[in-house]
């Protein structure tokens, strides 16, 4: 059997993934996770003729979110746990008893399930349409993959927005029509750049009313003494609940990965056994959860398949799923009794002895960077502060992600770097000092957090009185995942101009596309340090 995948920075001859996904996904998970697209489509294409009836779609809702998100890169690597949501589609469906055309009925049997996931399959599409138009579908289907991972982080928190769900079943429904038309593909591809603003704020406000907002902080980034656990991904509700059930169990909790900023909210720094923050970006996770003593906690992406030393003392929780490796749902209530990882570190051997005590600054979210507002616009106005970068995105594996170390390392010292997401593990380590007591790096969170980026931008914009495309300000980005695709096309939709992307372009924007978009909006292949920062500062 053959698979078509195209989806992430790191597929095969940067061209797609056709007998194994480079991340792991095998051509079983991958016919199953095109057939959930197909099924939430089709579930979308209900929700909305629900709706225009004036009935609630609650369950469709919550469930388009939740299939959507499960097919972003390093999610969801279980056929079983896929097949369930499938069939759970398909019940959605049948409960809103409004009846649409044409749906795809899912087999009982897996087997059948995956043949049908391989009728549906990308590469049946690029045959049919060909690779243009199935890449602008593609580019609409992956930001709203990540447009549904921010809305469910945001959702478990309590905070949802109608006209988001409303949204993603409109989009949906479009998808579903095969549409071929590229200016509405456009339009609808900025659209989801549009609402996807919407949701990075929803997610903002739920991070901050439920933890305060982050504050600047210096991270223990080394080992203390004792047992330990460590957690991935990006959910603060599920490292609050882990906190609160370790609180006096003599176990010491470390962030990794995209938590790191964590270790800036008030609500979740204040339980002193969250003690740092331990290894870096997902791409390391097999060596370092192979030489971390004790338990592991993956909350979203990015999980790498485990290694047999660790696989007993990992575990999953929300969407994401590795087969046999053990899952700690949500009971009713939305809780998670997180036992089994407290009982897995206590049995582990913990850190011997306290490692260097070495600290990084991070918490500059837009809360932060507000309060200083007027010294940072003195300083531009000085002339101390020449221009502002932002190097943001991710991670991966690939090499030339080197660029980026080079480029934070090659940036002159009249510079301020504005950071997020799991990429500035390349650099986050670095002294880049200060600029009369501005730090030069300003780590201002998750991925998400470029909705802090953007408010920085804004209100920079309003105190010089000019537009965003206007401030001395550059943005490099690196790309690894759909959660990338989301922000690259709200920054689209916000009309910034003359962004850079690495480490290479998707393979899904064929040449004619990408042809588009350096015509309206400037955007450019990074090349290397030296020769985008001549370009960059004249
Ligand atoms: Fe390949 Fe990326 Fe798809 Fe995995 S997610 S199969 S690595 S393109
Ligand atoms: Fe990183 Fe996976 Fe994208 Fe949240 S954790 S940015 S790659």
């Amino acid at each position: 059997m053959t698979m078509f995948c195209y989806q992430c920075e790191q597929t095969a001859k940067g061209s797609g993934c056709t007998a194994h996904g480079v991340c792991g996904k095998d051509p079983e998970t991958a016919a199953l996770q095109d057939l959930l697209i197909h099924v939430a489509e089709d579930v979308s294409r209900c929700a909305r003729k629900t709706r225009q009836n004036g009935s609630k779609t609650r369950d469709a809702d919550v469930f388009v979110v939740e299939a959507l998100f499960s097919t972003v890169t390093n999610v969801d690597f279980d056929p079983e746990r896929l097949a369930g949501l499938i069939r759970k589609g398909e019940n959605v469906r049948k409960a809103m008893g409004t009846s649409c055309a044409g749906v795809i009925e899912p087999a009982a049997d897996l087997n059948e399930m995956i043949r049908q996931g391989e009728s549906v399959t990308i590469q049946k599409r690029i045959d049919a349409i060909g690779p243009d138009v199935t890449g602008l579908q593609e580019l609409i289907t992956y930001g709203l993959k990540g447009m549904a991972a921010y809305a469910d982080h945001a959702r478990v928190l309590g905070k949802e927005d109608d006209a988001v769900y409303a949204f993603i079943h409109e989009a949906m429904d479009f998808l579903a029509n095969n549409p071929s038309d590229v200016d509405a593909l456009t339009t609808m591809a900025l659209k989801v750049g549009e609402v996807n603003l919407a949701v990075m704020g929803l997610l903002d406000a739920a991070n901050t009313d439920a933890y305060g907002h982050p504050e600047p902080t210096q991270a223990r980034v080394t080992s203390i003494k004792g047992k330990c656990i460590v957690v991935s991904g990006h959910d603060l509700k599920d490292l609050k609940m882990l906190l609160e059930q370790t609180e006096g169990k003599g176990v010491n909790v470390y962030t990794h990965g995209e938590m790191l900023p964590c270790l800036a909210y008030p609500e979740l720094k204040k339980h002193k056994h969250l003690v740092g923050n331990y290894g870096g970006a997902w791409q390391d996770q097999q060596k370092e959860f192979d030489a971390f003593p004790g338990a592991v906690l993956m909350t979203t992406n990015c999980i790498q398949k485990p290694k047999e030393s660790y696989k007993a003392r990992i575990f999953t929780t929300g969407l994401v799923a590795w087969p046999g490796v053990a899952h700690i749902a949500a009971q009713a209530d939305g809780t998670k009794d997180f036992t089994p990882v407290i009982e897995a570190a206590l049995a582990a051997p913990g850190f011997s002895e306290d490692a260097e005590d070495k600290t990084i600054p991070i918490g500059f979210a837009r809360n932060t960077v507000m309060s200083v507002a007027d010294k940072v616009i003195d300083a531009v106005k000085g002339g101390a502060i020449k221009h502002f970068f932002l190097i943001g995105g991710c991670d991966g594996a690939k090499p030339g992600r080197n660029y980026y170390t080079e480029l934070a390392q090659q940036i002159p010292q009249d510079c301020v770097i504005l950071t997020l997401a799991c990429g500035k593990y390349r650099f986050n380590k670095l002294d880049f000092g200060d600029i009369g007591g501005i730090p030069r790096l300003l780590d201002c969170g998750q991925c998400n957090d470029a909705y802090s980026a953007i408010q920085i931008a804004v209100a920079l914009a309003g105190a010089f009185e000019c537009g965003v495309n206007d401030l001395p300000l550059s943005l490099v980005l690196s790309w690894y995942e759909q959660k990338a695709v989301c922000i690259l096309l709200t920054l689209l939709h916000l009309g910034i101009q003359n962004m850079r992307l690495g480490p290479t372009l998707p393979a899904f924007v064929t040449p004619p596309v990408l042809q588009v978009l350096v015509d309206k909006f400037g955007i450019k292949p990074t090349t290397t340090p030296d020769e985008d920062l001549n370009v960059i500062l004249g």
